[in-house]
């Protein structure tokens, strides 16, 4: 795993919401991480879980089949995704000392899928911060073809928390910033096991897959510790919800795991 970060890609980061890490996982690390999340995504599909797509409306499961949190519901993805490296990378890069999974969430774009529309993640979650962040692993070569990811540079500078979501007008999302329209959108192709990160507040989406394949990815969004409760209930369970107020600290350890801090790694 490629988990050394340059200052070059930190200051990259800093300045345009995104940076992309191609190759990010070595050839055994990829299938690992193929196999888990598929099976972890079979499972889920078959089990008719919580936390998919799958009651959606028909355009919204041709984007993507989503799954979310496939690290509570397998062994193999709670591996994956409560790596303390992974953590330290997304920590460093949005310049904070201790951070917890938000959510991790497989993204499969079906063969003739959907775009996913221009949006920002972090209006979506049940916090706001500035220090957001998320990986997005491609589980296959993610093509200008397929849908492969794309970014609007610099805009985690001027976004703001309202939510737009992800719905069926690509382009929904500059009816709210019209002064985003005059930037050019970054189209990130990469290579299976290659890694993006993006800031929680910078624009992104992706194309339509064209081809005949699946484009899946496995993400990570992740939370500053600190953070507290916006009133938005997101992926939260419906208990632990109804508990919070507005203002309460998103700290709990099963839901919000540490995964890791500066000061765990200096007393270890
Ligand atoms: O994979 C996609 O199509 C969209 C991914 C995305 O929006 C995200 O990871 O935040
Ligand atoms: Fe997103």
């Amino acid at each position: 795993m490629k988990n050394q970060l340059s200052d070059s890609q930190l200051a990259q980061y800093e300045k345009n919401g995104f940076i992309v890490i191609e190759n990010f996982l070595d050839h055994d690390e990829l299938e690992l991480w193929r196999e888990n999340t598929q099976e972890a995504v079979d499972q889920r599909l078959a089990s008719k879980g919580m936390l998919t797509n799958q009651d959606a409306d028909e355009y919204y499961r041709s984007v993507f089949t989503q799954c979310l949190k496939l690290a509570d519901t397998h062994s193999g993805m709670r591996r994956i995704i409560f790596n303390p490296r992974i953590a330290e990378m997304a920590a460093t890069l949005s310049g904070i000392d201790t951070i917890r999974v938000w959510h991790d969430q497989a993204l499969f774009k079906p063969p003739f899928g959907n775009p996913t529309s221009w949006h920002l993640d972090n209006p979506f979650w049940s916090f706001d911060s500035h220090h957001a962040i998320s990986i997005w692993v491609a589980l296959d070569d993610a093509t200008l073809a397929n849908g492969c990811m794309f970014y609007i540079p610099g805009t985690h500078k001027t976004a703001r928390y309202d939510n737009v979501g992800i719905g069926k007008q690509v382009g929904d999302l500059f009816c709210l910033y019209p002064e985003w329209k005059s930037i050019e959108p970054v189209g990130c192709p990469c290579p299976a096991g290659s890694a993006v990160f993006h800031h929680g507040l910078v624009a992104h989406g992706a194309g339509a897959n064209m081809t005949n394949k699946p484009r899946r990815a496995m993400t990570c969004a992740y939370m500053p510790d600190g953070c507290v409760f916006n009133g938005k209930r997101n992926v939260l369970p419906e208990d632990y919800f109804n508990s919070l107020q507005i203002g309460d600290p998103l700290n709990d350890p099963v839901v919000n795991p540490l995964v890791w801090s500066k000061n765990m790694v200096a007393n270890s």
